[in-house]
């Protein structure tokens, strides 16, 4: 169906739309995102860009309060073309995780690997991409770490790109593509997370909810960033929930990747989408 009429459907888990903002609100009211990653420059590759766009996203879709912990900040005090964005070393940055939804392992490269447990651990409601499912493929002991937190009643969400879904499964991008649901079933059910296995149709799994394969999105997402936005886009809706149990991870999943495709198949055909306009643009339907 079409996106609008979609999000009437009543079988929509929610409306991708945003928290409505009620008169005596603050910014307290909308949850603190808090984005780690962004390795400075190894091996001559930074990827700081992937934690600024997470972390950007987040802002305009809504998080109350946005931090962001650089694995390498440098002399960085401020990001000049989003100052709304707090910058924290990583003692402060840590201390933050209880309270926050945090978003691991955007351009997080080789080094997110060293914080991961404590990351695991203490956050309350976590989203791992990019090199931090990458990190917990290759260590057993990540892996159980991540598995401990579902029974301890700490939710997680993954979103993994078709590769990163293999490498989580010992397995190969052909498989995974060639049953997408399986693929996103199993690493549900094996790890005890929600995953959202993105590329066309992506697909959003969680253990004991029927899984919702997203009706938005287009080839215009094919270009670099988008993966990171989504995690941005997620944990922003993820984060005004009041309870950000299971049920709820699920739900954020499901929202925030229907509004990151429905403002894609708004955009004119003809006109490449950065990453960067995708994570200041709302959909017109969220
Ligand atoms: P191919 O080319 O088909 O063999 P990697 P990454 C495959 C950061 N970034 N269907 C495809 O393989 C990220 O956050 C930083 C099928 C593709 O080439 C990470 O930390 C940016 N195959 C880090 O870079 C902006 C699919 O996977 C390969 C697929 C590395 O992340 C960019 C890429 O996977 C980037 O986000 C699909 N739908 N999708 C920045 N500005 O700082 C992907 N593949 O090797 O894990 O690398 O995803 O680029
Ligand atoms: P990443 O590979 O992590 O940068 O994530 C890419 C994002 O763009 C994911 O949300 C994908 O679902 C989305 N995407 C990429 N290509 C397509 C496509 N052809 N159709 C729909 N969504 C896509
Ligand atoms: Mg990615």
């Amino acid at each position: 169906p079409a996106p609008t009429a979609w999000l009437h459907h009543p079988a929509a888990p929610i409306t991708a739309g945003l928290a409505a903002r009620r008169h005596a609100s603050h910014k307290g009211s909308f949850g603190d995102v808090l984005v780690i990653g962004g390795q400075g420059l190894q091996a001559g590759a930074a990827m700081q860009g992937a934690a600024i766009l997470a972390a950007s996203a987040a802002l305009h879709h809504g998080a109350g309060r946005v931090f962001l912990h650089l694995l390498d900040h440098g002399q960085l005090q401020q990001l000049p073309q989003t100052p709304e964005i707090m910058l924290r070393n990583q003692v402060t940055a840590l201390a933050q995780l209880p309270s926050s939804t945090v978003v691991c392992g955007c351009g997080g490269g080789s080094s997110v690997a060293a914080l991961l447990p404590k990351v695991l651990e203490h956050s309350a409601r976590l989203l791992l991409d990019a090199d931090a499912l990458n990190a917990i493929a290759a260590d057993a002991m990540l892996r159980q770490r991540l598995k401990n937190r579902g029974p301890a009643g700490l939710p997680t969400v993954l979103t993994p790109h078709p590769l990163e879904a293999a490498r989580l499964l010992n397995s190969s991008v052909p498989a995974v593509q060639a049953d997408r649901l399986a693929a996103a079933h199993t690493l549900a059910n094996t790890l005890d997370c929600t995953v959202l296995l993105k590329g066309s149709g992506s697909i959003i799994a969680s253990p004991g909810e029927v899984p919702h394969i997203n009706p938005t999105g287009n080839a215009l997402l094919a270009t670099g960033g988008t993966g990171d936005v989504l995690a941005g886009m997620v944990a922003a809706r993820w984060a005004s929930m009041p309870n950000g149990m299971h049920r709820q991870a699920h739900h954020a999943a499901c929202a925030g990747a229907y509004a990151h495709g429905a403002i894609a198949d708004g955009w004119p055909a003809q006109r490449p989408l950065t990453a960067q306009a995708l994570a200041r643009t709302l959909a017109r339907a969220c």
